[in-house]
């Protein structure tokens, strides 16, 4: 205890230092957490999860929990060794007091074969330190209980302090996120829910527990059969072709988990690769080796069992539609690379063929055991080429040689922009004709087209692309955006940098909203990968002066209508738009439409992996769970820098 107490030193250069570091990540969040809007926030989470992982993945513990407190700080908790408290021999403080406020301490203490932290390798304590109002941690180790505390972003508030004997040992991370940083600091519940029950599927044998004590709300993941499990809750709503599927090796130090199953009624490819433990969401050179085994595979046992002709192989894109797949490698530190910038991709050499030849022996094996299974799985990859051949067929003639009978055929209901310069153009998909009318009316032409819509759309969740193109609304919405549909769509086609879903502010829009999105994630996702789609954002009133309407102020919210009476003073009449068709063309242009003076949100999935999980719920017949969960899971912003999420209702449970 006589070393701890000596910490409590005097200002030395390595303050200074530390200082300094610090500063530097205050200065650029985004180069430690990405962005500060809500996905930075739950990074700080993620980082302080990671580290309670780690521990548990070493044989030190196996519960972690999260608890969302009521003063808006966080807490995550282990029971691992604790994290060590003695004095560092270089830095003469304390190792926890170096480890959150040094960014290069981490790797000092970090002697892991499989390095599992997502990205900052040790680091995340002090980046998480660094964005918080105050930050306590708590070790429970050797028989002691040892407190330190830091505020400002991570100046040492509290040194290192004994407060007392235990018999436990772990360790409590609890922060507050600093406001000055983060727009928003509020933590969303279901964001780390989702998180922790991913988590559990990786880790087997971990118990993950999520308190929220604002709402009383509680979570508990624990899992034995980790990736067969994933799968399952995965495609809990669809309908399956055949059992999962699930298979483990290891080579060249690298070892591989993988669970797959296709299912009828899903017309996507939803394969999810880790490395590490950590979402690989662009892939690399373990999905690849996973894919070009699993086509090579399947067309070898066609070919051999005479159901297609050596010149009639399948393609992978078909023999992956309706597939859910989870690859899990785990790569020694000196082994894994990753490509590009982010660590989405894995860069890995090795991991290609050893997942590869992992699939092509098991998976050979598991057909010839399951013939029945096989002969309904290549039909079925049959079909899928079928379909795509026929819509490939569909957008040549609409692209090629009939190309004026489309413009024909859309003119109706179509005003189009006038400019060629796609990038630049924005498609507004608008409800009903009479707003339709007053869009087409106050647009600006050059850069502005207008689809009316009629009614409501057709619900495509699991729907076969064939009846998707033959209903008349999706047909000319596909033509109009002219960049193909489903495996078939190109972003780079869109004839729109920019489509505008503009709608009127109550159920029925929303309900519409939720329609168009549910399309775009099924058939065009790249349209929402790469930004491209937005909500438009009608207001709600419109406050005048009654002796000079001239002198008005639009509103979005109540808070706004307040401060706007407030403006016009004594006097004000309001105007409280229940549809988009009340305002005139140049009232709906102003405030809606006109780049200057409009509001869009961007559409943005916080993570496809939920979507994906709960869509299949979401498109039952009842709308009202659908949009609630819309509410709270789809982030709609503008800039990256703000992002307001829409608050739905409170309730969290499980859908
Ligand atoms: C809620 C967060 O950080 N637990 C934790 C962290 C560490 C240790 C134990 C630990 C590691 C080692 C030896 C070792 C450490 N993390 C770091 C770093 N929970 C939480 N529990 N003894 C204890 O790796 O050899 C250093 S120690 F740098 F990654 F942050």
């Amino acid at each position: 205890m006589d070393d701890i107490t000596n910490a409590e030193k005097k200002y030395t250069a390595s303050d200074i230092e530390v200082l300094g570091e610090l500063e530097g990540v205050r200065k650029r969040p985004g180069m430690y957490i990405g962005s500060t809007n809500l996905t930075g926030l739950h990074h700080l989470v993620w980082e302080m999860v990671d580290n309670a992982v780690d521990e548990a993945v070493n044989g030190y513990g196996n519960r972690v929990q999260v608890t969302m407190w009521k003063d808006g700080s966080i807490s995550v908790e282990d029971e691992g060794r604790g994290v060590p408290v003695d004095i560092h021999p270089q830095a003469g403080i304390p190792a926890v007091q170096l480890i959150y406020t040094t960014l290069h301490s981490g790797g000092k203490f970090n002697s892991k074969i499989y390095q599992t932290s997502a990205g900052l390798h040790g680091v995340g304590a002090t980046v998480t330190n660094a964005l918080s109002e105050w930050l306590d941690v708590t070790v429970y180790r050797q028989g002691k209980i040892y407190h330190i505390r830091f505020h400002n972003g991570g100046e040492l508030e509290t040194p290192l302090e004994c407060l007392g004997n235990t018999n436990k040992h772990g360790t409590i991370v609890r922060f507050k996120p600093d406001p000055s940083i983060f727009p928003n600091v509020k933590f969303n519940y279901d964001t780390i829910q989702n998180r922790l029950e991913e988590k559990s599927y990786l880790l087997t044998g971990v118990r993950f527990v999520l308190k929220d004590q604002s709402t009383g709300s509680t979570a508990e993941f624990y899992c034995q059969n980790g990736l067969r499990e994933y799968v399952e809750s995965l495609n809990r709503n669809k309908m399956p072709l055949g059992e999962i599927i699930d298979f483990k090796g290891e080579s060249s130090g690298i070892k591989v988990e993988i669970a797959m199953q296709w299912c009828l009624n899903d017309y996507k490819e939803n394969i999810y690769s880790y490395a590490n433990d950590v979402r690989t969401a662009d892939g690399g050179t373990h999905e690849q080796g996973f894919k070009s085994a699993l086509t090579k595979t399947i067309n070898d046992w066609a070919l051999q069992n005479e159901l297609i002709r050596a010149n009639q192989s399948l393609e992978g894109i078909d023999i992956r539609e309706g597939l859910t797949a989870i690859i899990s490698v785990k790569i020694p530190e000196n082994k894994l690379e990753y490509e590009g910038q982010t660590k989405g991709k894995l860069g890995t050499p090795e991991a290609g063929p050893v997942v590869g030849g992992l699939v092509q022996s098991k998976f050979l094996y598991f057909l010839n055991e399951h013939k029945n299974f096989a002969v309904e799985l290549i039909k079925k990859c049959e079909a899928s080429r079928n379909v795509r051949e026929a819509a490939r067929k569909a957008k040549e003639a609409a692209r090629g040689s009939k190309k004026k009978s489309v413009d024909f055929m859309l003119s109706d209901k179509l005003a189009s922009a006038q400019s060629k310069d796609y990038k630049n153009n924005e498609l507004f998909i608008v409800e009903g004709d009479s707003a339709g009318g007053s869009a087409k009316t106050g647009r600006d032409r050059l850069h502005q087209a207008i689809l009316p819509l009629r009614g409501k759309p057709l619900n495509t969740d699991s729907l076969p692309l064939e009846k998707i193109v033959e209903n008349v609304e999706f047909s000319t919405l596909i033509q109009t955006i002219g960049a193909g549909v489903g495996s078939d769509f190109d972003p780079d086609d869109s004839h729109y940098g920019k489509i505008i879903i503009m709608t009127d502010a109550d159920t029925d829009g929303a309900h519409i909203q939720t329609l168009l999105l549910t399309f775009f994630y099924n058939y065009m996702k790249p349209l929402i990968d790469r930004g491209m789609v937005y909500l438009a954002q009608p207001p709600l009133y419109r406050v005048y002066k009654k002796s000079d309407p001239s002198k008005h102020v639009y509103c979005w919210t109540d808070e706004e209508l307040q401060k706007a009476k407030a403006k016009i003073g004594a006097g004000y009449g309001i105007n409280r738009y229940k549809g988009l068709g009340e305002m005139n063309p140049s009232q709906l242009a102003e405030t809606t439409m006109n780049k200057e003076t409009r509001q869009l949100l961007r559409v943005t999935i916080e993570d496809a992996l939920i979507v994906e999980k709960r869509i299949g719920t979401l498109m039952g017949k009842d709308s009202a769970p659908r949009w609630r969960w819309i509410q709270e899971n789809v982030v709609f912003n503008e800039f990256d820098s703000f992002q307001e999420e829409i608050k739905g209702g409170s309730s969290h449970e499980k859908q």
